[in-house]
């Protein structure tokens, strides 16, 4: 059986340099993924096309991310079954209104939606890590692994301004 990935779509090619942030963590987990430009409102039969297809090839996760009216994650979720993740992107209105477009859907349609912006991008490819690795354990042990480098760098930074504030 191949591989399961991860399938990113965007709204506009002017979220692309935010969803850049779900790539690199993705790759450094090793998780194949692959990533479109697709909107809910300009494209949406080339949207809902490209769901049904990455569904049936084996994609595990979708990641949705779009600002402004952003209904591209709740038109994902509504062609498919598999986990969908909704990233708002900050177009206008600090991202308020993506946020509440991708967040407020109606029962039965689950969008799992994280923070605006790059920190939700980021936590995107976390999150579907997560996902992943409930059917796989070294998944699990790379999460582990990375959370305590990060702890490692918080615990360093501490130490740097614990110096600086006895110097
Ligand atoms: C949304 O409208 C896109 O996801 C993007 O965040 C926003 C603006 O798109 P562009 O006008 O930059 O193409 O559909």
């Amino acid at each position: 059986m191949s591989q399961p990935f991860v399938a990113i779509v965007m709204g506009s090619d002017s979220d692309l340099p935010v969803m850049e942030n779900s790539f690199a963590i993705l790759r450094s987990f090793g998780i194949p993924f692959e990533a479109r430009i697709t909107s809910a409102h300009r494209t949406p039969e080339v949207t809902k096309d490209y769901v049904k297809d990455a569904d049936a090839r084996g994609c595990a996760v979708f990641i949705a991310a779009a600002g402004m009216a952003a209904h591209l994650a709740g038109a994902v979720s509504a062609a498919t079954v598999k986990p969908v993740i909704g990233v708002p992107m900050n177009a206008s209105m600090d991202g308020l209104d993506a946020l509440l477009s991708t967040v407020q859907m109606p029962a039965g349609i689950p969008v799992a939606t994280v923070a605006i912006g790059k920190a939700g991008a980021k936590n995107a490819a976390y999150l579907a890590a997560q996902i992943l690795s409930v059917a796989d354990p070294s998944m699990s042990d790379k999460l582990r692994d990375e959370r305590a480098a990060n702890a490692e760098q918080i615990a360093a930074k501490d130490a740097t301004l614990q110096a600086s504030l006895k110097g």
